[in-house]
Order: C-alpha cells, then sequence, then structure tokens
C-alpha cells in the first residue's frame, strides 16, 4: 500500500516535470492568479474544459503514463535510474532485487494458470477436483509469501539503515528552503549563499521561443550548491516558512525540510557533473520555480570555489562600506528587485490584490525610511513578507529599497546607503 502511494506520488512528480498535468480548470487558476508567471502555460480557450472532462482526461492521462512511462519523460526511460552516490546504487539494487522477484512470482503465478488453461481445458474432457478447506494448501500459500517478504526485508532494512547513517561525515551542509529559494550554508568554511531560479528561466516564462530554446527551463539557478566528489557529505534541512522538501535524483536524497525540525540525509557522490533536482513538496505558488542544482568537483576544484566565495564575500564587504551614487543603487536595485522581491511584488510592482501587496504607491515604501528598511530587514511575521537581514548584503538592501522607492511608479526622490542599512540591522 504505502509503496503503491509512493509510487502515485512519484509519478506525479515526473509527471509534473512536464507540466502536462494540471486540469486545464486548475492550470487556469495558477497563471490567471500569478502576474509574475503570465505565460507560462498556454491555454486555448477554445479547448471546452468542463470540471469532468478535464478530470477525466487528466485521469486517462496518468494512466496511459503508467503504462507508458517513456511518454511521460523521456529522460526517465523504463528504470530507475542509478545515480551518481552509494545511497543511489543501493536504492537501484533493492528496487532491482525486488523487481526480480515480482518477475519470478509473475512468471510462476502465470505460468501456472496459462499452462492449466490449455492442458486441463474442458474441451479435452478435464474435470475439476473438487476439495475444501486442505490445510497443506493453506498452510503453503500463508508461508511461503511469509517467507518471500521475510527475505526481501534483510536487503531493504540494510539499505534503510544506511540511508540514515549520517555517522563520521566529512563535511555538513544546511539546507533551508524558503518561499521559493534555497539557503544552502556550508557548517565547515563558513560559505552561505541563496540559490534562486536563473534569470534565463525567468525571463523565458515571458518568451515562447526562448523558453523553447533554453536547455533546462525552470531547472537552472543562479548559484548552485557546489561539493567535492568523494567525500562523504551530511545534509541538514529545514525550512524558514512552509514545509519544502529537497530532491536531487541522482544523489538519492529526497528529504522533507520541515520549519522547526532538522532532517537529515548524506551522500559521497563519485562522479564531477551537474546533477538536477526540484523541490518535491508542494509549498505555495511558485513550488515549481524552485529548483536545485548541484555542480560536483574534483576536491582540487572545489577548494578553488571556496577561496572563490572567501574573496567574493570580501567584495560584498568592500562594497557594503563605500558610498554608492544613486543611478548605481538604482541598477543594482533592479537586479534584487527582480530575482528576490518580483516573485510577490510583482515585475511592475503591482503585487497580487489580496495576497501580495503593491509596492506602487505603497504607504511603506513611500512612506518614512525607517518603517521601509525594517520591514525588509526583519520581515513581518505571520506573513509571507520574509526577513531579508540574512539574505541580501547591506548594499543589495540599500539598493532594493532605493529602487523600490524610486521606480515601479514611485518617485520619492531619496536614497539610502549600505552604512545605514548596517547600523539598521
Ligand atoms: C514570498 C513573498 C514575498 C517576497 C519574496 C517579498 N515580499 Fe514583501 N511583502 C510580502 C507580503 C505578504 C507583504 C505584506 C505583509 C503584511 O501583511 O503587512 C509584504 C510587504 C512588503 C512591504 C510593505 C508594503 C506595504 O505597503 O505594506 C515592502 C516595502 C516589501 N514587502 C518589500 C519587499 C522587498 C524589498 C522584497 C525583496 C527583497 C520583498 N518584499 C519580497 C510578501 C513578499
Ligand atoms: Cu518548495
Amino acid at each position: 500500500m504505502l509503496g503503491m502511494l509512493r509510487n502515485i506520488s512519484k509519478l506525479s512528480n515526473v509527471l509534473s516535470l512536464k507540466k502536462l498535468t494540471l486540469p486545464t480548470s486548475l492550470r487556469n487558476n495558477y497563471t490567471s492568479s500569478s502576474e509574475h508567471h503570465n505565460n507560462v502555460t498556454k491555454y486555448s480557450p477554445d479547448s471546452p474544459s468542463p470540471k469532468t472532462s478535464s478530470r477525466l482526461s487528466f485521469l486517462s492521462l496518468l494512466l496511459l503514463s503508467s503504462f507508458i512511462p517513456s511518454l511521460a519523460h523521456a529522460e526517465y526511460g523504463l528504470n530507475l535510474t542509478e545515480g551518481v552516490t552509494s545511497v543511489s546504487r543501493d536504492i537501484y539494487g533493492l528496487h532491482m532485487i525486488i523487481f526480480w522477484v515480482c518477475v519470478g512470482i509473475a512468471v510462476l503465478v502465470f505460468g501456472v494458470m496459462i499452462w492449466s488453461m490449455i492442458f486441463h481445458r474442458k474441451s479435452k474432457g478435464a474435470v475439476a477436483s473438487n476439495f475444501h478447506e486442505s490445510t497443506v494448501v493453506e498452510l503453503i500459500w500463508t508461508l511461503v509469501p511469509l517467507a518471500i517478504l521475510i527475505a526481501i526485508a534483510f536487503p531493504a532494512t540494510k539499505v534503510l539503515i544506511d540511508l540514515e547513517n549520517t555517522d563520521k561525515a566529512d563535511m555538513t551542509v544546511k539546507i533551508t528552503g524558503y518561499q521559493w529559494k534555497w539557503q544552502y550554508e556550508y557548517m565547515d568554511n563558513g560559505v552561505n549563499f541563496f540559490s534562486n531560479l536563473s534569470k534565463t528561466s525567468t525571463d523565458a516564462m515571458k518568451d515562447d521561443n526562448a523558453r523553447a530554446n533554453l536547455p533546462n527551463y525552470l531547472l537552472e539557478v543562479d548559484k548552485p550548491l557546489v561539493l567535492p566528489i568523494n567525500k562523504k557529505i551530511r545534509f541538514l534541512m529545514t525550512s524558514n516558512d512552509v514545509i519544502h522538501s529537497w530532491w536531487v535524483r541522482d544523489l538519492g536524497v529526497k528529504q522533507d525540510a520541515n520549519p522547526g525540525f532538522i532532517n537529515d540525509a548524506w551522500a559521497t557522490i563519485d562522479k564531477p557533473g551537474t546533477y538536477r533536482g526540484q523541490c518535491a513538496e508542494l509549498c505555495g505558488k511558485d513550488h515549481g520555480f524552485m529548483p536545485i542544482v548541484v555542480e560536483a568537483k574534483s576536491e582540487a576544484d572545489y577548494k578553488l570555489w571556496v577561496d572563490e566565495q572567501k574573496a567574493a564575500q570580501k567584495a560584498v564587504e568592500a562594497a557594503s562600506g563605500k558610498k554608492w551614487n544613486k543611478a548605481d543603487l538604482m541598477a543594482q536595485g533592479q537586479k534584487v528587485y527582480s530575482t528576490s522581491c518580483a516573485s510577490c511584488h510583482g515585475v511592475t510592482g503591482g503585487g497580487i490584490p489580496g495576497v501580495f501587496p503593491a509596492l506602487t504607491a505603497s504607504p511603506i515604501a513611500t512612506g518614512e525610511m525607517k518603517a521601509h528598511i525594517d520591514i525588509v530587514l526583519h520581515g513581518k511575521s505571520g506573513t509571507a513578507m520574509q526577513a531579508f537581514k540574512a539574505q541580501l548584503s547591506d548594499s543589495d538592501l540599500a539598493a532594493v529599497i532605493t529602487y523600490e522607492r524610486n521606480a515601479l511608479g514611485n518617485n520619492k526622490g531619496d536614497m539610502v546607503q549600505p552604512s545605514t542599512i548596517k547600523s539598521a540591522r
């Protein structure tokens, strides 16, 4: 039963990758409620969409794709992927063992059935034997399945225990889910950053041509999680708001990120490469827009990358120390706004009425500077407005606040320096 449920949820994951899945009525709601992703899915208004028919076609699609998985997603092929970690290979191995057990049972059961139908059919004069309550038969059909289940339980338990064993890790990365991005904190060297949907994907949402030609549409981020190969990496998962789930197929890791709890998982990657994943727990409007990209590098390349990150961190600190002119603040502010704020407040500052407030003519964004800085730094608890204090540097915060006051239809004429943000923290 559990396995079946899991398969169904896996199937819907697979389907959602392709965007074939939402019944048109739902999809319609979705796109119309989200200004930002207005053109994500093209819906043709002349196709009828009464609730039942779309639900039926959804069901038949689900059925069809379960029989022909390759149709649902070409790259998925017919079997589970083996992945690039010991964990993913263990899972694959277990899957294959159980698959062959099932094949064995199927061949045996169907073999007996087909053989009986052919060689003991009525036209051949076969007469069915007539017996009741055979203790021997009942014992056999109870004990044989029991023995099979116990035999399967051994390898399954072994893999499960191994999956959970995060002891003796070489390094630890804390992963925090946010609506709708991931934060990666390297506990051993202090590297810490946010990973957002890439700008190429955001731009392609509004442009059919660009979307068709963009490899990895919605599966690309601005800053990937970089990891060394051949090291045991422990992941700690948690969330800042709602439940997310960090899922990277090739690593064999899929772990819920719950607010207030820490879950863990681990991976030892043995091949350099780029591995992609997604949030696998419906987490709100932009659930489909918080992909995961893992870049596995050799140990030497990883060290170089860490040094680069530390140098970049110094550069950011230096930028926050200097005095900025308004044009630079506005240019930087527009960039920060489009990656960090536009998903809720809208590209043009219109927000989504009733859900996310407009910043155009907003009493806070055009009011006193202090209150404006305060809400961006500390967020507003109990609402989707998160604290950006830890997410953005002093200069990025100064830039985006200046931008909000002098763009998006506002024209306050003032600006704020990174040093002011620093003292307001
Ligand atoms: C996940 C959605 C989300 C994101 C992302 C987001 N905000 Fe907000 N923001 C909200 C919500 C919801 C409110 C309203 C809070 C309330 O109920 O007062 C809000 C309120 C505000 C306000 C006050 C507006 C007013 O008139 O009440 C400002 C200013 C603001 N946000 C700035 C920003 C900035 C700057 C960013 C990016 C760095 C940002 N927000 C990102 C959801 C978001
Ligand atoms: Cu999520």
